[in-house]
């Protein structure tokens, strides 16, 4: 099957990566974006969003002329959706961008097209698209429908987007087929065949894996502080065993993808998945425990000193070296201590400027609080120098271990 001509509906974190590389790749795309100022940035060859070596493959996906944005599909070969799928309250999925982003594909759809879904999504939703186009009123019986789940890490998507394994489950062999010969044509991983329902069977586990075992060395650490033990050293040495491989516990589980995907099997299979639940509920509970933890300390220092401490809160992200705030544990804590009237010095090297909080230079935070508490392990805290006299919490694997008093 002959491919030239690719439409990709949302340009953000997975859309505009794929986008530019496949333009880069030599085919045309045309990238969808319901909002006016990510297309007219990318049409000036920029990027909207900070992602390693992006800019670099924008600029000249455009200055090629082989990628032009739009806020409206066309027609093309192929269709990729990269539509963000939220949650509704009670953790319950919203697959609303997406049934809106196949519906706008209706006037353009042809025989012999192909449509990817690509963002993660609920068991069943690449054959809820396809009845979408059909509720259009498009005979869909000559359209493949496919789902290939984005597997890429943020920091490293340019990269991982062509190395990476990727899964292909279409709604029928031929479209399972057909897709994954399209994938080949740009990935060096391997290409792995499948159906949809099992393609995101596949995708929501492997998020949710991750997001078990974060868990445990989070539960892990809750448990190391009741028996006054260095839960990073518990985990050193527990490591040395051939068959053991724990993660590393932090002050919680952020990005939209660990926090939110697990909750898309738990919604599905309510009775089944009680232990992605209760992970879940672990990872998001340590976030909980450590503003008790910060706010102990403060109290205690206010006690001694007859003043409210000054707390350093050392990292705003979801995790370390970016600055994605997206379900970021660090943030919500931040904002939990400002809300209950601690004075906090919002640190976030990652970012010039923040709306909520005014953001205090990292190295200016450490030398004017009385508590420095380390909620994301950026490179820039590695080397701090803290004075012996202040109070250091640290939530992640960072500091210099035998400054920081509190986890003993
Ligand atoms: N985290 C820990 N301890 C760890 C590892 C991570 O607390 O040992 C925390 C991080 O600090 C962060 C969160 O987990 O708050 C998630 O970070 P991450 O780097 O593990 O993953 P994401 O969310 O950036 O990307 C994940 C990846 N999935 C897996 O590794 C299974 C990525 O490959 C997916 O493409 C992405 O989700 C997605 O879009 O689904």
């Amino acid at each position: 099957m002959k491919i030239e001509k690719i439409c990709v509906i949302g340009l953000g974190y997975i859309g505009l990566p794929t986008a530019s590389l496949l333009a880069n790749r030599g085919y045309q795309v045309a990238g969808v974006d319901v909002v006016q100022e990510t297309v007219d940035i990318i049409n000036q060859g920029k990027i909207h969003i900070v992602e390693p070596d992006l800019d670099t493959f924008v600029q000249s996906a455009v200055n090629s002329g082989n990628l032009v944005a739009n806020t409206v599909a066309c027609e093309s070969d192929i269709f990729i959706i990269a539509v963000p799928t939220p949650f509704k309250d009670n953790f319950v999925p919203n697959i609303d961008y997406i049934i809106s982003a196949t519906k706008g594909l209706a006037p353009f759809v042809k025989e012999g097209n192909i449509v990817i879904l690509e963002s993660t999504s609920p068991v069943g939703t690449t054959d809820i698209m396809e009845q979408a186009l059909k509720d259009e009123g498009i005979d869909t019986s000559n359209i493949h429908f496919a789902h290939c789940p984005e597997r890429v890490l943020p920091g490293k998507i340019m990269h991982e987007l062509v190395n990476n394994d990727r899964i292909v489950g279409g709604t029928t062999k031929e479209a399972t087929r057909v897709t994954a010969e399209f994938y080949r044509s740009f990935v060096s991983g391997t290409v792995l065949e499948t159906d949809a329902k099992t393609a995101e069977l596949a995708k929501l586990t492997e998020n949710s894996f991750r997001d078990v075992n974060i868990a445990f060395a989070n539960e892990l650490s809750m448990i190391s502080e009741k028996f006054g033990v260095d839960v990073w050293n518990v985990i050193d040495l527990a490591n040395r065993h051939p068959r053991v491989n724990i993660l590393q516990p932090g002050c919680g589980v952020g990005g939209h993808c660990i926090a939110v995907d697990p909750w898309f099997i738990v919604d599905a299979a309510k009775g089944e998945a009680k232990l992605i639940k209760t992970a879940r509920e672990v990872n998001d509970y340590k976030s909980q425990w450590a503003i008790e933890k910060v706010k102990n300390v403060a109290l205690e220092f206010e006690n001694k000193h007859g003043r409210k401490a000054r707390v350093a809160c050392m990292g705003l992200s979801f995790k370390p070296d970016i600055d994605d705030i997206r379900e970021s544990p660090a943030l919500s804590i931040t904002r939990a201590l400002a809300t209950q009237s601690f004075d906090i010095l919002a640190v976030e090297p990652n970012l010039d400027s923040f709306s909520e909080f005014k953001l205090v230079n990292y190295k200016e935070a450490a030398k004017i609080a009385d508590i420095v508490v380390y909620l994301v392990a950026h490179k820039e805290f590695l080397d701090l120098d803290i004075e012996d006299s202040k109070e250091v919490i640290s939530f992640c694997k960072l500091v210099d271990r035998r400054k920081v008093k509190r986890e003993k």
